[in-house]
């Protein structure tokens, strides 16, 4: 590789396949330099010296604790849960984690799909086309639907874009506020609640963080909009599992507080086959696929951000450890 000397970079990516992986960091690191593990057993100890950079994503606790000199850690998703409170990783290292077109536009397409999906009550026609029975359903038009995108970052700003040509009236919530946005976004906890009270369908594309764990619970699913013309609030969770309370969520859908749902992540995955989740009412369950993170899209600029980032140039990937995103 041309550039700066990253030293060895160890790649470890959990239970997915390190072959795409692999093979387009060959392509950016020297043979001897890419240092695969299976995250359980780490590389022989003068190896493991030799380590700066390690490319990871969920990775078993203790690991980092084998590379003592460790400059940073590039998750190879966009969530940093696995890596922001885990205290393997020395507090001098950083974080730095997947900003990509690409995966941006995969979460994007699949927050687009569940927005429609209950607005347009594809469930509800999945339904009559079992029974094979022609039933129109009642339609709203999109400008009439409150969508309300909780996280307003990389993810919810794209998926807000979108959804706001296709017309629906969309409003954001953040940590910080943002004048300059093109919609208007809610920020902190005292503005939770009116953001709550605004939207029909609520889009969870948050990071799990402290602040954030168990947000998607009863008391934030009763202050969702009751009136609107959707004719009760829905729930879409992209961001994490810890996102959601379960019990909550399945007693809201089972009691009509919620009309419907779309979960993408859970707290145990693969979600046990007798979670009583896959048989709640109006759910559309996918398994941690609302973004795919492909290594022959992500990979060229993991990398770029690497190599700024030896180099002392400023990362817009990085994360703010205090914060936990
Ligand atoms: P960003 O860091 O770009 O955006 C996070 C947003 O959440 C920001 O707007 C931030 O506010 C807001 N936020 C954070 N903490 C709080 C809080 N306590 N209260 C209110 N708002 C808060 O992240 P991304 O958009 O890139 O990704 C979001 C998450 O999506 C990831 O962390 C990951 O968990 C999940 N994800 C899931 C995938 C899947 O396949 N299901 C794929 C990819 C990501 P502020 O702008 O003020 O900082
Ligand atoms: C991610 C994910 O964080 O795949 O990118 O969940």
């Amino acid at each position: 590789m041309s550039g700066p000397d990253l030293g060895k970079i160890v790649l470890t990516v959990g239970d997915w396949s390190p072959d795409g992986w692999i093979e387009h960091l060959r392509a950016h690191v020297g043979p001897d330099d890419l240092i695969f593990s299976d995250g359980k057993q780490a590389p022989p100890p003068d190896i493991c010296d030799q380590v700066r950079y390690a490319i990871a994503w969920k990775t078993p606790d203790g690991f980092f604790g084998n590379f003592p000199n460790l400059k940073a850690v590039l998750s190879t998703g966009a969530g940093v849960d696995h890596l922001a409170t885990r205290g393997d990783i020395p507090q001098g290292a950083s974080i730095i984690r997947v900003i990509d077109p690409d995966l941006t536009g995969r979460v994007t397409a699949w927050t687009v799909m569940n927005v429609i999906a209950h607005h347009r009550q594809a469930l509800g026609y999945l339904a009559a086309q079992k029974e094979a029975k022609w039933r129109p359903l009642p339609q709203s038009s999109a400008p009439d639907v409150r969508v309300g995108l909780m996280g307003y970052g990389e993810l919810g700003q794209s998926a807000g874009a979108v959804l706001a040509l296709l017309g629906y009236d969309c409003a954001g919530w953040a940590r910080s506020p943002k004048p300059d946005a093109p919609i208007n976004v809610f920020a902190g906890q005292a503005e939770l609640e009116p953001f709550l009270r605004r939207t029909d369908i609520l889009v969870c594309l948050l990071p799990l963080t402290e602040d954030t764990r168990g947000i998607l619970n009863r008391d934030t699913f009763s202050k969702l909009a009751q009136d609107g013309i959707t004719g009760g609030p829905f729930v879409i969770n992209g961001g994490r599992g810890g996102h959601q309370v379960e019990a909550d969520l399945l007693d809201a859908l089972t009691d009509g507080t919620l009309l419907g749902a779309s979960i993408d992540v859970f707290d145990e995955e693969p979600l046990p086959s007798d979670n009583p989740l896959w048989g709640a009412p109006n759910i559309l369950i996918t398994p941690h696929t609302a973004g795919m993170s492909a290594p022959e899209a992500l990979v060229a600029g993991m990398v770029r951000n690497l190599i700024a980032f030896a180099e002392g140039r400023p990362v817009d990937a990085l994360v703010d450890r205090s914060a936990g995103y």
